[in-house]
């Protein structure tokens, strides 16, 4: 049976300092305009339009919360990649998405969603990398699993565990999600779960 989840939107955020002030711990999609963090947001809590999404990259534009099962924040993201970014020491990230990463102490953990379809993209490997330097704790999820058949999915997966093995001795968590099918929610939920226990 699938697992229910009790979702509701609680707040947008354009810098930091406005996030929640509850002492609730956030779990973070993160990753490149369009990949579907807003999609997967929806399709995790069985709510339609929760999260806005759209066709066109740059859809989410702040930091937004949704209070889960009373308990912990799901967090959309805006995705990189799209919007010109001006102004930012980390270069190709914006500084709403770098300052809460690095810098917000609700963040707990950092989902990274690549597009299961591309070959290892240079500005998700340089995310991971900043990551990497400063102890960020991340999984991969390869979204749009329903895109591919599993033969070059496994091929897709395949090919970033030996990407990311030139430089990683550890490999992250990596779990496969389709919002269109919702492949991969129970992983996904459980994976979490035991995250807001352990890490
Ligand atoms: N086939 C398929 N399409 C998807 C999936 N997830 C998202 N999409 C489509 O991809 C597009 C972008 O989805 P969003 O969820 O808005 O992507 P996002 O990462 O939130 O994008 P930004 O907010 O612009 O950073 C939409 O047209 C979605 O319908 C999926 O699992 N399968
Ligand atoms: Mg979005």
């Amino acid at each position: 049976m699938a697992t229910a989840v009790k979702a509701k939107f609680k707040c947008s955020s354009e810098r930091i300092s406005q996030v929640p002030k509850d002492e609730l711990k956030d779990i973070a999609f993160i990753g490149r305009s369009n990949v579907g963090k807003s999609s997967l947001v929806n399709m995790l809590t069985g709510i339609k339009g929760l999260a806005k999404v759209s066709g066109t990259p740059g859809k989410t534009r702040l930091i937004n919360h949704f209070l889960i099962n009373d308990s912990w924040y799901l967090v959309d993201l805006p995705g990189y990649g799209y919007a010109r970014v001006s102004k930012s020491k980390l270069g190709e990230f914006s500084k709403i998405i770098t300052d809460y990463v690095l810098k917000c102490e609700k963040m707990h953990f950092l989902f990274v969603l690549v597009d299961s379809r591309l070959e290892p993209q240079k500005i998700d490997l340089n995310f991971i990398e900043l990551l990497g330097q400063n102890g960020v704790p991340f999984g991969i999820i390869f979204t749009k699993a329903d895109k591919l058949s599993q033969a070059q999915l496994n091929r897709s997966i395949t090919t970033y565990k030996k990407t990311l093995a030139e430089q990683w001795e550890e490999l992250p968590p990596m779990l496969v999600s389709s919002s269109e099918k919702g492949t991969g929610r129970e992983e996904i939920l459980a994976f979490i779960e035991e995250c807001l226990k352990n890490y």
